[in-house]
């Protein structure tokens, strides 16, 4: 076990690991100075969807006061069909044509898709690019959206403990045959100050266990996918048993990679997800897509809060 402490530099301890190295799946190698472009990151925020990563960013940099330290647009680059002449936000992944990226002051705004194995893929190419910028004191913080268990749509759940498929309270990794398994508890400092944030902003937000899962229709327990091996008694009973044995608030699909990848780094990382439904009255999600963007909004407010704080503005 490494005993590297927060304000060290960030370093990954795979042998294998060498100087130069294409993180194809991002777009960007060790020949794209990344020690220069990327050494001052303090937070890393994730989130599903490619354009919600994108306004996350606008956010940002709207609220931070466009700081210097972004990466824009260059000129006759994307920006040339845009015909006012205002420099958009660099999307610095588009190469890799799979995932969002995008940089503002001190922070990464990047989108992971749907799962633990999209999330997988980015949380390993940011983790190495961290790493060859020689990053200090950074932390890592997911925000997404979920199916609450017996909460109001629009409420944020702040995860504690991460849930497997099987109410396990841990992430299992398959490598050459064999699964280890690893902690997927988030870091207590960094979800208690998002709560804290909540609380100054009125945001309805509460700590809970989260259900992460590989699916989003049966594993979840839902009866209105194409294929449904089991009964609406079969499911509530699942669905109490993962409220009242374990404590569980919410059901997504990455928290769980999520939190074990960063344990393993050593990073420390929260997890703040808005429910868009309540899981415990129905399993359809509406098509209300003001509604939607505007719940999507809760757990970016908290974050803005709190990196707001962390850079004493
Ligand atoms: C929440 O929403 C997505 C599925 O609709 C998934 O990425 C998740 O965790
Ligand atoms: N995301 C999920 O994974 N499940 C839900 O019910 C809603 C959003």
């Amino acid at each position: 076990m490494s005993t590297s402490k927060a304000t060290d530099t960030f370093k990954l301890e795979n042998p294998y690991l060498t100087m130069k190295d294409h993180m194809y799946h991002i777009g960007i190698s060790t020949t794209d100075n990344l020690k220069e472009r990327f050494s001052d990151v303090k937070f890393v925020c994730m989130g599903g969807k490619k354009e919600r990563m994108r306004s996350f960013a606008e956010l940002l940099y709207d609220q931070l006061g466009k700081p210097k330290n972004s990466e824009l647009e260059s000129e006759g680059s994307e920006a040339e069909n845009c015909h006012h002449h205002v420099h958009r936000l660099q999307n610095i992944s588009s190469s890799g044509g799979r995932y969002s990226m995008f940089k503002v002051g001190p922070i990464i705004s990047a989108s992971h898709g749907i799962g633990m194995a999209s999330l997988s893929v980015v949380l390993h190419e940011l983790f190495k690019l961290i790493h060859f910028a020689e990053c200090k004191n950074v932390k890592f913080i997911r925000l997404g959206t979920c199916g609450g268990l017996g909460l109001e749509a629009g409420t944020v759940v702040v995860t504690k403990q991460s849930y497997n498929g099987m109410l396990e309270d841990c992430f299992k990794q398959v490598s050459c045959g064999k699964e280890t398994r690893y902690d997927s508890h988030t870091d207590p400092g960094l979800s208690s100050e998002l709560l804290a944030h909540a609380e100054k902003l009125g945001i309805k937000a509460i700590s809970g266990n989260t259900l992460g899962t590989n699916d989003f229709f049966e594993e979840q327990g839902r009866l209105d996918g194409a294929l449904c091996n089991f009964t609406n008694e079969e499911k509530m009973a699942f669905l109490k048993k993962a409220h009242d044995q374990f404590g569980i608030k919410n059901i997504e699909m990455e928290s769980t990679c999520f939190a074990a990848l960063c344990n393993r780094v050593h990073v420390k990382c929260a997890v703040a997800c808005v429910a868009v439904l309540n899981r415990l009255l129905h399993d359809d999600i509406t098509d209300d897509g003001h509604m939607l963007t505007e719940w999507e909004l809760q757990p970016q407010r908290l974050v803005v809060s709190l990196i707001k704080h962390h850079m004493s503005l």
